[in-house]
């Protein structure tokens, strides 16, 4: 039986240290600019994608240590845009994590600039990976073509509702695409066969899915102080969610089935792969 909180503590810590020396290895930056790109970092959430990349690559290999550089991109990635979506012209949230938002206490220019930092910070980690391929994957499931679109339709949509094909589109791109490439990558980097790089991909995009629709039931049902953040803010401001469009039956029966359709992914796996199904159950239990 895995422990899943203490499996993502794990990869937390060998994911938190290398960050810390990757950023305390940084010279010439402003101090102020240091502390709240710190502060946007640290403490740190679920850390739930650096550990499917660690994960993936540990089950192709036997080893995270492949993985650990492009864990930590995925992070500061993540963190990017969770520091950019905070901004009053995006969501307008005061509170992540618990605690104030980078702009919040920071001011709006500083946390755009953190965002930026965090971002070019990314794909400087990934250059210690001489893998090209993963690091255009990363840079393709974040841009334009991924979280960046994804994005820009979940703020082009709101206020008014869009179908759900709609709906699955803008979160396979703002969620989803992250957390495919972190299976992805993590297993091209643990040098898997293009099979297992295929179903762990697979696995990575159904539980993407699986991940935003419990998002967005969080969001309508979930604890604020459990969450460390403000729920309810998707019906107030008319998002087209999965619990609005199906209802939160039907939205909690389709997680379970896209978890459902993750673990089917594992199928040829072993026993090395009971993390990532002990994590796909995780996704779909978790409180926020
Ligand atoms: C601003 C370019 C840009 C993109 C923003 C990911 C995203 C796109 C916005 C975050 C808003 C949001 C609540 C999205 C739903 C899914 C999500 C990413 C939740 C937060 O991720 P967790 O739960 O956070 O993994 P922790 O705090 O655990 O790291």
């Amino acid at each position: 039986m895995i422990d899943v909180s203490a499996y993502l503590a794990a990869h937390a810590k060998r994911v938190d240290e290398m960050l810390e020396r990757f950023l305390s290895m940084y010279e010439g930056v402003p101090d102020g600019l240091h502390e709240a790109l710190h502060y946007s970092l640290f403490p740190g959430g679920k850390r739930l994608r650096p550990a499917l990349a660690l994960g993936a690559c540990e089950v192709v290999c036997g080893d995270p240590a492949p993985a650990l550089h492009a864990a930590c991109a995925l992070e500061l990635i993540h963190t990017y845009s969770l520091v950019h979506d905070d901004l009053p012209c995006m969501d307008d949230d005061a509170i992540r994590r618990g605690l104030a938002t980078v702009h919040k206490k920071y001011g709006e220019a500083t946390a755009v600039l953190v965002g930026d930092g965090l971002q070019a910070m990314a794909f400087e980690v990934l250059t210690h990976v001489r893998a090209a391929l993963v690091a255009r994957e990363i840079a393709q499931a974040s841009g334009p073509g991924g979280m960046v679109g994804g994005q820009y339709l979940d703020v082009e949509s709101e206020g008014h509702r869009i179908p759900l094909e709609q709906v699955r589109r803008l979160h396979r791109l703002k969620t989803g695409a992250l957390i495919r490439v972190a299976t992805r990558s993590g297993a091209r980097l643990g040098k898997g066969t293009p099979t297992q790089i295929s179903a762990l991909t697979q696995y990575g995009e159904h539980l993407g899915l699986a991940f935003q629709i419990v998002d967005d039931i969080l969001d309508e049902i979930g604890d604020d102080d459990v969450m460390g953040k403000r729920s309810g803010k998707d019906r107030a401001r008319n998002k087209s969610t999965y619990p609005a469009l199906v209802g939160l039956n039907e939205a909690q029966r389709l997680a379970q089935e896209a978890k459902d359709r993750a673990l089917q992914a594992l199928a040829a796996f072993g026993p090395n792969a009971d993390p990532l199904r002990a994590l796909a159950q995780y996704v779909v239990e978790r409180r926020r």
